[in-house]
């Protein structure tokens, strides 16, 4: 693969094989990043990245999209089935995209709306004040308790009754903790709001059912490229009666000429999906963030919330007296990769917080299991409790790619 790129334009190249080194030779610990299957690589690079599709499925603005439409179709129906959803729009390029037109469809400007606290593990499109959705719609937060950091139901509730927004959003990107849907579903219909369900973090775990289902959600929004293992994108699915709302705002509210090639990986990982290991995969991503969180948690680091119950493990770096910047900036030198990520109730910039959050998706798909990740949990800690240890690093990063090259991801890069 990549042999007419290197022929062409050896700058681009050489930069698409460091990054896929980079890849290879590191644990890939940040919990929104997974390795897509090459079947999904190769729809994303195919010519249907050429064409203008502008509409929907029979009802295109441009010729020629016979072949085209077929394959939406077949992306379409897949989604439908793998979430038994009454609809699905497959053409938001981004999650962000795809809250924009959940919000375009359902909310009026300066409605009032509801989503977790971006500091409390929500995410930047659920009401930061820096964000669209902060600015354009008057939205009000819930966040975790301080004694447990986990969502307190009965105060949601409370919250709703008291504010009545038109939508409530779960969902987050920094929340360790199972969310419970059903709750929110009947706390939204109880003040006749709609529940939007942003499930991009934990899609592949509730479809492969080890985490708490989403479908009493009327809307659903997710990104296919964390847990699902698909291409960067999202997709929107919904009851019947907000479906042509949402087609309306997805396309011609908010984007033009849907990526077509990027439909057509969608398509695939959805059937990948389908498939019998996908269940085992989700489950042994699980499976791995326990341990982590187990291993970090003895060696002293405090975890947010006491553990985790999905994929991800969210640390307070300070618990070992450093930032998330100097840790996560130390892990990338021994080829760890993560993210500082705020923690709740913090007292830090974002810039520089006191958390650091990990994942287990990436590293699962390698194969990697239970005696990995306590190799990965004690390499963790050796670091953050001395990050500016240059020969520590170093040797970090020996055993690191030692630990790689057992667990090869793409030998078609190779
Ligand atoms: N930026 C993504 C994440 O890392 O969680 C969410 O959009």
């Amino acid at each position: 693969m990549l042999e007419s790129l290197k022929k062409q334009d050896s700058v681009v190249y050489n930069l698409v094989k460091s990054e896929i080194n980079r890849q290879k030779n590191g644990l890939c610990m940040i919990p929104s990043e997974n390795h897509a299957s090459v079947a999904v690589l190769e729809a994303m690079g195919t010519p249907l990245s050429n064409k203008y599709s502008e509409g929907y499925p029979g009802k295109r603005y441009y010729t020629g999209n016979q072949f085209i439409d077929q394959i939406e179709n077949l992306a379409i129906e897949r989604a439908k089935k793998l979430f038994k959803a009454d609809h699905a729009n497959v053409q938001p390029n981004a999650g962000s995209t795809a809250n924009q037109a959940v919000y375009f469809a359902m909310l009026n400007v300066g409605d009032k709306a509801m989503g977790m606290d971006l500091s409390h593990g929500g995410h930047l499109t659920h009401g930061s004040p820096v964000n669209f959705s902060g600015k354009l719609y008057n939205m009000i937060h819930y966040g975790v308790e301080k004694d447990t950091e986990r969502i307190n139901y009965d105060k949601l509730a409370e919250l709703a009754h008291k504010e009545k927004p038109k939508m409530i959003i779960s969902g987050a990107t920094a929340y360790p903790r199972e969310i419970d849907f059903d709750k929110f579903t009947k706390i939204a219909h109880e003040i006749g709001a709609v529940h939007l369900a942003d499930v991009s973090h934990i899609v592949g775990l509730i479809l492969g059912g080890v985490h708490k289902d989403c479908s009493s959600a009327d809307i659903v929004m997710t990104t296919t490229h964390k847990t699902l293992r698909g291409p960067r994108s999202a997709i929107i699915l919904c009851k019947e009666k907000f479906a042509k709302q949402i087609d309306k705002a997805v396309f011609p509210g908010l984007q033009g000429g849907p990526m077509e090639h990027v439909i057509a990986a969608k398509a695939v990982c959805f059937e990948e999906a389908m498939k019998p290991d996908f269940k085992p995969y989700q489950e042994q991503i699980k499976k791995n963030a326990a341990i982590l969180a187990k291993v970090l948690g003895d060696n002293g680091i405090r975890i947010i919330s006491r553990g985790t119950d999905n994929h991800l493990v969210l640390i307070d770096a300070t618990s070992v007296g450093i930032t998330g910047k100097i840790g996560s900036t130390a892990l990338e030198e021994a080829g760890i990769y993560t993210n500082r990520n705020t923690i709740p109730f913090e007292t830090r910039s974002p810039f520089d917080p006191s958390g650091i959050r990990m994942g287990t998706p990436s590293l699962t798909t390698r194969g990697m299991k239970e005696g990995e990740m306590e190799q990965a949990g004690e390499f963790i800690t050796s670091v953050l409790k001395d990050p500016g240890n240059a020969d520590l690093k170093k040797g970090i990063r020996k055993n690191v790619e030692k630990l790689t090259v057992e667990f090869p991801i793409y030998k078609e890069f190779d």
